[in-house]
């Protein structure tokens, strides 16, 4: 299971010239569709867990706390970096949410014992969809990104850095650095390299920019991104 490291920064018109000057290279071009999926109540996405459909295929990134690796407090990349786990096996999936499902149901009754994690997983579900339904999770977000990827060497190094270019259908463009890191890595060296190339990149300031969901939300659901406001997730 990896660990998503990455930064996002705003686009200037001159990030094809500025990537190629520091030698990132071109690895594509896709265009995918993302369908998100919460609770009426925003159970999964107010604890900071994203649960996607991204042409057919299913991710959660769950929240990392930030204690787990200890790294260090004062670091620029720090605070603008965020950082994920990423499951992407459909049994591990319905595992984690049922999880996390069933600790905001016992929060809600209180110290009640009936309706506990073991059944809210119990239902039998042939298919992704029903076992959606059967929780209650419905799609509220869905957008398609065109993306440009760069991959990014360092000398004396091991692994790369990703930056990715994307343009959202609804009109955001923003890009990302990006790390990869196995479980168990090294996160605060990732976070260090992610400094660096921003550097490279002349990205100053930091300010933390917003995401394509940021953007979304503010404008289709600005109820649930006050909340997510609220709840510091974004
Ligand atoms: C984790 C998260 C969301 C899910 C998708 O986030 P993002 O990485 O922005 O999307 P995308 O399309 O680039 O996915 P990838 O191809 O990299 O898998 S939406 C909101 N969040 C929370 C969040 C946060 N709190 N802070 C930052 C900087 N980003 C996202």
């Amino acid at each position: 299971m990896n660990v998503e490291v990455e930064r996002k920064f705003v686009c200037d018109p001159d990030i094809h010239t500025k990537l190629k000057d520091i030698g990132a290279i071109c690895i594509g071009q896709k265009r995918f569709q993302d369908q998100y999926f919460d609770s009426p109540d925003f159970d999964l996405t107010l604890k900071d867990f994203w649960l996607r459909c991204r042409e057919g295929c299913w991710e959660l990134k769950c929240p990392v706390p930030k204690m787990t690796y200890n790294i260090q407090k004062d670091s620029q990349a720090e605070g603008l970096c965020s950082r994920y786990k990423e499951i992407t096996s459909l049994p591990e999936i319905k595992a984690e949410l049922t999880k996390v499902l069933a600790e905001g149901l016992a929060h809600r009754i209180g110290n009640c014992n009936e309706n506990t994690e073991s059944d809210v997983g119990a239902a039998v579900c042939d298919t992704m969809d029903n076992w959606l339904r059967e929780r209650n999770l419905t799609c509220f977000a869905k957008y398609t990104t065109e993306r440009c990827s760069f991959s990014l060497a360092e000398e004396g190094v091991e692994g790369v850095v990703h930056v990715d270019l994307d343009q959202a259908d609804f009109g955001y463009c923003v890009g990302e650095i990006e790390i990869l890191v196995p479980d168990g890595g090294d996160i605060q060296a990732a976070l260090h390299r992610i400094e660096r190339t921003a550097d490279k990149l002349g990205l100053c300031g930091g300010q933390r920019v917003q995401g394509k969901m940021d953007v979304y939300l503010q404008r289709h659901n600005p109820d649930h991104y006050s909340k997510l406001l609220a709840a510091h997730i974004l």
